[in-house]
């Protein structure tokens, strides 16, 4: 494989100069952050992957991963690009969580890399992987932000891909093992675990579709991958539990409504099925011990005595990825016979042709409160995107601030209305590498210039700064009257 070099360029950022440009700053922001407000224990946070951020992928042990061979392979990645270099935030990173504390932001999720901890994903760890997440760890603590660690962002060793990855049964293990092993190592510094990220998107695209990493097509490895995953997910979740992790345990999930994208029969039932794989197949084996009655026959020749079991954990609080409501017809040429389509009312869309849909976040959440059990939730990721064309409308970027005033409106309706939404994190806080899209899409609070790697915060940092400063303000008077 061709890695291009890993730079080092320690960035010395002028931190105390952090301000908007002066033309931008003229304009004022249509949404006064004052007019949100949550209760005295809400977290907000930010989130990010190790895989779409760090860069450094040679570099201290680190083994390669599935991500480095497919961004690797001609054809998979917008304009040939790859995350050999990303963010550069391996080097970058004392800056990074200085950039963050800035803006008063108090809740961190990341993800850490299993090929940097096991380079060969076997059970030989390597120590300068575990000495980087330490370092972050430290930082955090240093700044006051509490860490919210993630197992399991979709950075497989390739040495695990090599023996099938998650269409082999003993990947589920591996995770467990793995899940055990940097849960022991972090478990009196992690206070929020989460094992997986979005396990539907994984299996989907990396496993059913191929345009994401490892780039397998079809029904067979799509449901193997998606089986797989949850019963890692299930034997993780009792490995942290056999270590008496003081923390509490959770796990991210992508809920989004499904609909129709047309009235006909076809589109209907093609939606249905689509529903029941992306929510369904994720959400009722860890809530209910069961897949969804549409795709049961799917899993069946997968289903081994004890695996629901296994998989039916119990979970302290569930991550909720939402962007939009997905629109869904009828697709022959799709190994689910279902596949994306056009929304059937008039909308507004982000520069990635998403349907802007602040609503949709209400909907999916009192459907989850209604359906699971009430659990805690937070919002996991939420965000907007712009494009890598856009120049000085990057960091002025009035859309993102709108989009997320929009979602949190919503957030807030569905605490009144009874959901236990503990937390909102928005995705993200650096622009990063959005898999197979390369760094054509940004969605960071902050503008990275990927040549110079230069962090310019935008107008949505300082907006959110003042959000969650307000709301803190707000928090000591409502517990000082
Ligand atoms: C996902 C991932 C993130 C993405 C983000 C924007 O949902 O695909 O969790 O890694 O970068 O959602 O697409």
């Amino acid at each position: 494989m061709n890695f291009s070099l890993t730079r080092r360029h320690a960035l010395a950022l002028p931190l105390q100069a952090l301000a908007l440009p002066e033309a931008i700053a003229a304009t004022s922001s249509p949404i006064p952050p004052a007019s949100i407000h949550f209760g005295p224990n809400f977290n907000f946070g930010v989130s990010s992957s190790a895989y779409q951020i760090e860069g450094a992928v040679q570099q201290d042990g680190r083994g390669p991963g599935i991500w480095d061979v497919f961004c690797h392979q001609p054809g998979h990645i917008s304009k040939g690009q790859n995350a050999d270099i990303a963010c550069d935030h391996y080097h970058n990173m004392p800056a990074d969580v200085a950039l963050m504390a800035q803006a008063g932001i108090k809740n961190y999720r990341f993800s850490v890399s299993w090929p940097r901890l096991f380079p060969d994903g076997n059970n030989i760890p390597n120590p300068q992987g575990f000495a980087f997440y330490d370092r972050l760890v430290e930082q955090l603590q240093k700044h006051g932000i509490t860490p919210w660690l993630c197992l399991y962002h979709w950075d497989l060793p390739q040495a695990l891909q090599d023996k099938g990855g998650w269409t082999n049964r003993d990947t589920s293990a591996r995770l467990g093992e793995f899940a055990g092993y940097v849960s022991h190592h972090f478990k009196d510094r992690i206070a929020h675990w989460m094992i997986l990220n979005e396990a539907a998107v994984h299996s989907m695209f990396g496993y059913g579709m191929g345009s994401h990493a490892p780039g397998l097509r079809g029904k067979d490895s799509w449901f193997a991958a998606l089986h797989h995953l949850n019963l890692g997910q299930g034997l993780s979740i009792q490995a942290l539990r056999a270590n008496n992790v003081p923390g509490r345990i959770g796990t991210v999930a992508c809920c989004e409504p499904i609909r129709s994208s047309t009235n006909n029969q076809a589109d209907l039932a093609a939606a249905q099925r689509f529903d029941a794989i992306w929510n369904g197949s994720v959400l009722k084996p860890l809530f209910h011990g069961a897949y969804p009655e549409q795709v049961q026959e799917e899993f069946a020749p997968l289903c081994q005595t004890g695996d629901l079991a296994n998989i039916h954990q119990k979970i302290d609080l569930l991550g909720v990825n939402y962007y939009n409501r997905l629109h869904i017809r009828a697709d022959p040429a799709s190994p689910i016979g279902a596949n994306f389509g056009p929304t059937q009312e008039p909308a507004r869309f982000t520069v990635m042709g998403w349907p802007i849909e602040p609503d949709g976040i209400f909907e999916i959440l009192t459907h989850i409160h209604n359906t699971y059990g009430k659990p805690e939730i937070f919002i996991s990721e939420n965000g907007y995107a712009t494009a890598d064309d856009s120049k000085v409308s990057d960091i002025d970027d009035m859309g993102r601030i709108t989009f997320i005033s929009d979602h949190l409106n919503f957030v807030k309706q569905a605490i009144d209305s009874g959901v236990n939404v503990s937390g909102y994190f928005v995705w993200s806080m650096l622009d990063s590498f959005e898999w197979n899209d390369g760094m054509k899409w940004h969605f960071g609070l902050v503008k990275v210039d990927f040549t110079t790697l230069e962090r310019t915060p935008k107008r949505s940092y300082f907006w959110y700064a003042d959000l969650i400063r307000q709301n803190a303000a707000r928090t000591l008077q409502a517990s000082n009257p």
